[in-house]
């Protein structure tokens, strides 16, 4: 039993959805490409599970947030992949790759041959038993990667109104749970080994910000330590957590997010790998000719660092996306990918931008106990990252704007005075 699609994209998340728009821009034909997911939905923004979805009150749900609405695009509802001719294979996991004889063999047997393959597999969850604590599979301990998460964490999180939970982990999805946490109205404590929440990108002063606003909403920071297992009642439900410093916490419920693994195996001894993801070249093409790597799980060259990253945000995923079609599509006119990292929250009422790299001596502007502040980092005498909370449209573009010129900043405490004088002069 089989299918044949010029054109296949392996993974239904965001990158799947900015691919198969950018397809329709370049003319695909109907019946050429197909989307093959796991998931039983068709492609949406996910930034918003962990944020619209979570609200009490009218919360976020599909079909709302299918893509590409995350970048002012059309929605692309299952009527609008019928009405262009793509095929949407969903609820369907494909088992392995054969890239040599390009197929791809689903869970139920079936073999999907292609042209070209995008793979935009994303990536999984880690899992607590993978630092040796078990016990994830009880009903109140929740992860968050997808829509079924998503449900489940609301499902769980409307039972413990006025109860307690334990977060695990203090970066993206530790963070942004614990507001929608509290603005359920459910106690918060937040547990992480490092000293400061969201230690991959903010210096202590910037976590400093967040954290005291979080604890003025009554959340617990418990740094420096992990989970050594769980407690359970009798019937199997997480009461509580013990913790490596050897005290421990009431729990209602818990929230995993401890990190994510990139979905690389399927083309492991086939491909070539890099920094835990499929290393593409700057057209996003993997080692293997016909066969594309985007978002989460692409390793590919940052142009303005010279060298390879693999970045888990959604931009890049769109971006990198609708790169890889062009490239497929019209490989004589498209230029490399030349990609300036942009990652963005919105927890409360806080909304936050940064673009470029956390690298080099941080330099701080505006006024931190004010809604308007930010830092730029400066590496080797350039400006090479910027950070900005509370700014306006037009501040965000003039920061995106500078740090992609990278300027030579020859006096440190001149640009401090200047603060975003500095790039809105520019
Ligand atoms: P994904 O969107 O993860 O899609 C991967 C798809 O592949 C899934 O549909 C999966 O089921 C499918 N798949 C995997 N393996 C197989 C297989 N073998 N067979 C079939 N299907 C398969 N980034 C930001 O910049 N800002 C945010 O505010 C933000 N919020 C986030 C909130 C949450 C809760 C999460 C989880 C992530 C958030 N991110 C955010 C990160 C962002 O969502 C990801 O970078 C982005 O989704 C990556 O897109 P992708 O298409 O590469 O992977
Ligand atoms: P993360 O890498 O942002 O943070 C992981 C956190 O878990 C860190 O604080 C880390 O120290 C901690 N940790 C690691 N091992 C631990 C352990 N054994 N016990 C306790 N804590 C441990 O990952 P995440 O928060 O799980 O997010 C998952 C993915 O979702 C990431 O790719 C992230 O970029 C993405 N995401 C992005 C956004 C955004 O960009 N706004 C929002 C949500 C999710
Ligand atoms: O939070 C978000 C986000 O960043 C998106 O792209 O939600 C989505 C869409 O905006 C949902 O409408």
């Amino acid at each position: 039993m089989g299918r044949a699609f010029v054109y296949v994209i392996l993974g239904g998340g965001v990158a799947a959805g900015y691919a198969a728009l950018e397809f329709t821009k370049k003319g695909v034909s109907h019946g050429e490409l197909c989307i093959i997911s796991e998931e039983s939905v068709a492609p949406y923004e996910r930034p918003a599970l962990s944020k619209g979805f979570l609200l009490p009150e009218a919360p976020a749900r599909l079909p709302a947030f299918h893509t590409c609405v995350g970048a002012n695009e059309e929605r692309l509802t299952p009527k609008w992949y019928k009405e262009h001719g793509i095929e949407l294979i969903l609820g369907t996991r494909v088992k392995s790759a054969d890239v040599r004889r390009k197929t791809l063999l689903t869970v139920a047997g079936e073999t999907i041959s292609y042209k070209f393959l995008i793979i935009a597999t994303g990536a999984r969850a880690l899992r607590l038993e993978e630092f040796g604590v078990s016990g994830s599979d009880a009903e109140n301990v929740c992860y968050l990667r997808d829509l079924a998460d998503a449900t489940r964490l609301a499902d769980v999180m409307q039972t413990s109104t006025g109860g307690n939970a334990v977060v695990i982990g203090g970066g993206y999805i530790g963070m942004e749970v614990a507001a929608s946490l509290v603005i359920n109205k459910i106690n918060v404590s937040m547990v992480f080994p490092e000293p400061h929440c969201m230690g991959r990108l903010f210096t202590p002063k910037i976590a400093s910000y967040y954290e005291e606003f979080y604890q003025s909403k009554g959340v617990n920071f418990v740094k420096g330590t992990v989970l050594s297992s769980f407690i359970f009642d009798s019937e199997g439900k997480v009461t509580g957590v013990n913790l490596k410093d050897g005290s421990n916490l009431p729990a209602d419920l818990v929230v995993v997010g401890i990190g994510i693994r990139p979905n690389t195996s399927l083309f492991e001894g086939q491909l070539t790998l890099e920094k835990g993801g499929i290393k593409v070249n700057s057209r996003l093409q993997t080692s293997n000719s016909s066969v594309y790597a985007v978002g989460d799980v692409a390793s590919f060259p940052v142009k303005i660092f010279g060298e390879s990253r693999r970045l888990e945000h959604v931009d890049a995923a769109r971006k990198s996306a609708r790169h890889a079609v062009a490239a497929i599509m019209e490989p004589d006119t498209t230029s490399e990918f030349d990609y300036l990292p942009f990652f963005y929250s919105r927890v409360f009422s806080f909304s936050w931008q940064f673009y470029g790299d956390n690298l080099g001596e941080p330099i701080y502007f505006g006024d931190f106990s004010g809604p308007s502040f930010g830092a730029y980092w400066v590496h080797k005498g350039h400006l090479v990252g910027s950070f900005l909370e509370g700014g306006s449209k037009e501040e965000y573009e003039a920061i995106a704007k500078v740090t992609r010129l990278k300027p030579a900043i020859g006096d440190l405490g001149e640009l401090e005075r200047q603060g975003l004088g500095f790039v809105v002069a520019l």
